[in-house]
């Protein structure tokens, strides 16, 4: 009798151990190779357009055309909050920094993620932009937003290249190919 009761005790023991269901892991991979962002004006800028993020071999292509611009640079970056909702565009925060680096220029090995530099409008007050970036990473920037700036950014200056006030916002979203 007792080895059937010990008998019992293992199997149910077994059972139970058998029973326990491990959480399944999804792995699931990022899917995503076009991402793109709306710009609209912040405030009555009226400066609008849309870019473009796409994978490339070399990196992420940045493509994007712009309207509404005063002659001349204007600093433009991937800002940490896709968050258009403030009158002043401060809702979209600072730049994307993942790494926690420093300010500087897209070229830079040494950057914020969000560092794009300048787009530069001509006398008509459109601008365009179209180039590879090696340190974006769309996975990254999914949802996050993009401002483009009164000034130059300078590149340098600590820690926004002190390109003034944010006349556009748009937030990174998944294109429709
Ligand atoms: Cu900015
Ligand atoms: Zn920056």
């Amino acid at each position: 009798m007792k080895s059937y009761i010990a008998l019992f005790a293992i199997l149910f023991a077994f059972t139970a151990c058998t029973q326990t269901v491990e959480k399944e892991v999804v792995e699931t991979e990022f899917e995503h190779d076009v991402l793109v962002a709306t710009v609209m004006p912040v405030g009555d800028s009226g400066v609008a357009g849309s870019v473009t993020f796409t994978e490339d071999e070399n990196g992420v292509a940045v493509q994007g055309s712009f309207t509404g611009l005063e002659s001349g640079k204007h600093g433009f970056h991937i800002h940490e909050f896709g968050d258009c909702r403030a009158d002043d565009g401060t809702s979209a925060g600072g730049h994307f920094n993942p790494a926690g680096n420093e300010h500087g220029a897209p070229t830079d090995m040494e950057r914020h993620m969000g560092d794009l530099g300048n787009i530069e409008a001509n006398q008509d007050g459109m601008a365009m932009v179209d180039y590879v970036d090696e340190t974006v990473s769309l996975e990254q920037i999914l949802g996050r937003g993009i401002i483009i700036h009164a000034g130059e950014d300078d590149l340098t200056s600590q820690p926004t290249g002190a390109a003034g006030s944010r006349v556009a916002c748009g937030v990174i979203g998944i294109a429709q190919k």
